[in-house]
């Protein structure tokens, strides 16, 4: 199984944090997500490109890199 660490921008409270969570579990082969608001990161597991959840993210509203 894959992990990605996503680096998210524009995150402020919990309420963008399930809105992250939302939109990664949407992409096709995401498996799992966990987010973590103060650290403004995103951790997606399973089989799904980096760059649909780049995108998936930025539809949401936030900006999202991998991180690294
Ligand atoms: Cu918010």
């Amino acid at each position: 199984m894959n992990e990605v660490i996503l680096k998210v921008q524009g995150m402020t409270c919990g309420h963008c944090v399930m809105a992250v969570k939302k939109a990664l579990g949407k992409v096709p082969g995401v498996t799992h997500v966990e987010v973590d608001l103060p650290a403004g990161k995103a951790v997606v597991q399973g089989g799904a490109s980096v760059e649909a959840m780049i995108k998936a993210v930025a539809q949401a509203g936030y900006g999202a890199d991998v991180k690294g």
